[in-house]
């Protein structure tokens, strides 16, 4: 065990809650002492130990290019000689505003902040303006960020937690917050009838991310497109962690559907605090300095962030980007499914391009109810044996894990090796 971990981890208790500066760090689900990192490179981590493992947390989504990419490290360095932040305006942000807009047509127009939450919260705050209606429409079990308003059944640290609903969120503000069932039509449809004339926006992950991945079931984000759009209720695909992850333009080019408003963060950061939130021009238009709906950042569009994005989005948006990064998770995955299948195993492996989480659960997982059977005890094992054997995966059964364009097919198949020899000796 890392015994400098264990030393820092005791200092950072005295110095901040639980240690950690954002709660699922913490391993408050899996147990244990969370690693303290000094550095990273490419697929690997190392902690304060020197100790190496291999990543599939990936900072939470943003390193799909691997840690410290030479191109990204010297758009930063370049930069941070030039000044690390002005209060101004700078072309950067424009070149960025367009390499993001020729991923996502629908963000007409856009607006950068700091981070995925700053820009779910002045999203929603937009919908509200822009429809003066009060209530908002959220997923069960689905994450947007920290915000009041969002924090009602909520996925992520919520979920691993078991506080989905926080204190400190007064109940006259959560009751303005209304949830249905991901996956669950009928329950959309019924909500829209009742409480339609009311919601500014239903705010949904395409794909749900943070409460371990789940899938859309066939047709449902057609139907949940068509069914806001004939109840006037703006729809926001949350893209913080699908955005420039399943493909370029996001799950909205995977599934092709238009959404009114979209929120991004993570990648488009290139790993440095970033967040956008955008959409149709006419919505954008109630903005301020344009329009009645204020917000505002010191850092928006901060210079280091924007250099760092652009550095990565120029990578992404090579031609075959998204088929390599694919071909490889998908063999990856194939070897982990093959296994699973023959052995009839209850795990649900969820999927989709370079996104996965491992359920141990025997029944499909598809929205917060059936994620909920997964046994989590079974799960921290997992986690640790994954440790033991320098793997590291998202410390929670309710979060994604990334493959980077970094992992090679031949680093992808040994560690598929050890995985299903970790799994094999959990299921006897
Ligand atoms: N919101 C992130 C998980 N979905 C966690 C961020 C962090 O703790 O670093």
């Amino acid at each position: 065990m890392s015994n400098k971990s264990k030393t820092l981890f005791t200092k950072a208790k005295k110095l901040m809650p639980g240690g950690v500066n954002s709660p699922v760090r913490a391993f408050g689900a899996v147990g244990g002492t969370p690693r303290f990192v000094k550095r990273a490179k490419g697929t690997y981590l190392w902690d304060a130990d020197g100790k190496r493992y291999f990543d599939f947390c990936g900072s939470w989504g943003p390193m799909i290019l691997g840690h410290a990419y030479p191109k990204v490290v010297r758009a930063i360095q370049k930069q941070a000689a030039q000044g690390t932040s002005y209060g101004t305006s700078t072309e950067n942000e424009i070149v960025l505003a367009e390499l993001i807009q020729e991923a996502f047509p629908s963000m007409e127009k856009l607006r950068l902040v700091s981070s995925g939450t700053e820009a779910v919260m002045s999203a929603i705050r937009l919908a509200r303006g822009f429809t003066k209606r009060s209530k908002i429409l959220k997923c069960s079990g689905c994450y947007h960020g920290h915000g009041d308003s969002l924090l009602v059944k909520a996925g992520s640290g919520g979920a691993t937690f078991g506080i989905p609903n926080s204190a400190g969120v007064p109940d006259e503000l959560a009751q303005l917050t209304l949830t249905v069932p991901y996956n669950d039509l009928k329950a959309l449809e019924q909500m829209l009838e009742k409480e339609g004339k009311e919601i500014a926006v239903f705010i949904l992950e395409p794909v749900p991310a943070n409460i371990g991945v789940l899938l859309p079931k066939h047709g449902y984000l057609e139907e949940v497109r068509q069914l806001t759009q004939k109840h006037g209720v703006l729809l926001l695909f949350d893209e913080v962690i699908t955005g420039f992850r399943l493909a370029f333009g996001g799950a909205q080019a995977s599934f092709n559907i238009k959404p009114d408003l979209t929120t991004l963060g993570k990648i488009i950061g290139g790993g440095l605090p970033i967040g956008v939130f955008g959409g149709r021009a006419e919505i954008m238009a109630h903005l301020a300095p344009d329009g009645a709906v204020y917000q505002a950042g010191t850092l928006s569009g901060n210079p280091l962030a924007t250099a760092a994005g652009i550095a990565t989005l120029r990578e992404l948006k090579h031609p075959h980007f998204y088929q390599k990064l694919h071909q490889k998770s998908m063999s990856f995955f194939g070897e982990l499914d093959t296994w699973i299948k023959k052995r009839g195993a209850p795990i649900q492996l969820n999927r989709i391009g370079s996104l996965f989480t491992i359920f141990f659960t025997e029944s499909a997982v598809f929205d917060e109810a059936s994620a909920k059977t997964a046994n989590t005890q079974s799960y921290s094992q997992f986690f640790h044996h994954l440790l033991e054997a320098d793997i590291y995966f998202a410390p929670s059964q309710f979060e994604a894990n990334f493959v980077s364009q970094a992992m090679t097919a031949e680093q992808l198949r040994k560690i598929a090796a050890v995985i299903l020899k970790i799994l094999t000796r959990l299921l006897v």
